[in-house]
């Protein structure tokens, strides 16, 4: 096999091809109409976007490339990236070469830390982990080549650039950002010999004698890589990037998206949610006990958090995944063993009430547990850990896009005025 540069120079040709024949032969068929409440909701449903790194099946779970994220739990997050990227895991050869392209890319400019230091006491992880990218724009290639007049057909490799750049980095500047946020002291230096998530969890410098916490920093990166393109990080990305606003800007705006309590802030409300029935109970409550608590819950117009999702109409299998992962690593922490009993309890509930579509457990429900019990305990962190397994996606998605030269995004919006005129008048005309 060969490096992912020279494999997507490969694979790039062919896919414009493709394109610009489905567009050419079935460019006026029609693949999705939109309501008036999927307009004023969210756009719900609504297909309007093409992404080929995943695919979330409602009855299945996410699938990267084709391949279920289950199957794909025993892998490097380097492995799916080349995977979201070109369609195919690499052989060891073309792994080892993407190993050390991040490696040589790896070294975080000292700039950096001094824009996070200056920031408010109080600022959110969240908002240190996008600044940092932010300000690393400086550096951008895309931007560079861009003003040298870069021909079009280049742009993916500036964007490829960019991203392999800003990837190599994460791990090292999620991992300062902890150091900060936790006043544990400087960044510390990464371990060239190390995997990319195991030199993260390295550069946390949490003790793991038995580099459990380790394998786990690999599955929660590998998990959290990707979920098609519609969902808030993947989409705002898309939108930033569609104005040829480079990686840094655009994986820096769908990050943002990722802070929202409703999307990747979640995780960091389940473990609150399943640290509140411990301390409510005194440690694990009996079925009855806990059946009650999620009614209370409900009846005060709060969320379950870690259950239900936009699309999934089953148990995540990332849940799955992590579950497996807590059983073989810390069957008996009462942590997991609530949120063992949450997953027996909860569903159950959700399904008597009759609101939320899907009463099955997200990834969201169970990530936070087990990196709780590895010592990760400062919960505002979770979502950057989060953050840095998601731009493996965002920037697959970028990359892809910019080869495909896919256009600026730019849907039609109406004024409810309108949508009130065009409604009465189809309604008079029927
Ligand atoms: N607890 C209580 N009520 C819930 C619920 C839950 N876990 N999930 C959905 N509902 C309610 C909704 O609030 C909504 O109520 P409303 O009609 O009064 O507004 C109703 O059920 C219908 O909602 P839905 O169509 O099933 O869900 P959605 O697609 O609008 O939203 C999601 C999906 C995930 C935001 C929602 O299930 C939720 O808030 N879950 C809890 C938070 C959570 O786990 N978020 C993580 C999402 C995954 C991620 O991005 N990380």
């Amino acid at each position: 096999m060969q490096g992912l540069k020279e494999k997507l120079e490969q694979q790039i040709p062919g896919l414009r091809q493709q394109a610009r024949e489905i567009i050419k032969k079935q460019g006026d068929k029609v693949i999705s109409h939109v309501t008036v409440s999927q307009a004023f909701g969210g756009m719900r449903g609504v297909k309007g976007l093409v992404c080929d790194t995943s695919v979330v099946d409602a009855g299945q779970g996410l699938a990267i490339r084709g391949i279920p994220i289950g199957n794909l739990a025993c892998r490097l997050p380097e492995e799916i990236f080349y995977l979201l990227c070109t369609g195919e895991l690499p052989d060891a050869e073309s792994l080892s070469a993407l190993q050390s392209e991040f490696r040589q890319r790896a070294q975080v400019p000292p700039y950096v830390w001094r824009v996070l230091k200056a920031l408010p006491e109080g600022s959110h992880p969240m908002t240190l982990f996008s600044t940092a990218i932010l300000v690393m724009e400086r550096d951008s290639v895309f931007r560079r080549r861009y003003a040298e007049g870069m021909p079009k057909d280049d742009y993916w490799k500036a964007t490829l650039e960019d991203s392999l750049q800003l990837l190599a980095k994460l791990p090292a500047v999620a991992a300062g950002i902890h150091r900060l946020y936790t006043r544990r002291g400087a960044p510390l230096p990464s371990d060239p010999r190390l995997d990319w998530a195991a030199d993260y969890a390295h550069m946390l410098g949490l003790t793991d004698p038995s580099g459990e916490f380790a394998d786990l920093m690999r599955l929660y990166l590998t998990l959290h890589c990707d979920h098609e393109g519609g969902n808030v990080s993947a989409f705002a990305c898309h939108t930033v990037g569609s104005a040829l606003s480079d990686a840094y800007y655009a994986v820096s705006a769908g990050l943002n998206g990722l802070a929202g309590p409703l999307h990747g802030l979640a995780n960091q409300e389940c473990l609150q949610f399943v640290l509140g029935v411990r301390k409510r109970f005194g440690g694990v409550p009996t079925d009855e006990q806990l059946r009650e608590y999620a009614w209370n819950t409900l009846h005060q117009g709060r969320v379950i958090p870690g259950y239900g999702h936009a699309i999934l109409r089953v148990t995540d299998p990332r849940f799955t995944a992590f579950h497996q992962f807590g059983e073989r690593a810390c069957a008996a922490d009462e942590i997991f063993r609530i949120v063992d009993r949450i997953f027996a309890i909860v569903p159950e509930v959700l399904r008597e009430q009759g609101k939320a579509k899907d009463p099955w457990p997200n990834v969201d429900a169970i990530s936070g547990a087990l990196l709780y019990h590895f010592g990760l305990a400062e919960f505002d962190y979770y979502t950057v850990l989060f953050g840095v397994s998601r731009a493996l996606g965002l920037c697959a998605q970028l990359v892809l896009n910019r080869a495909l030269g896919t256009p600026i995004t730019r849907p039609n919006s109406v004024s409810t005025e309108w949508i009130k005129a065009n409604t009465q008048a189809a309604q008079a005309a029927a």
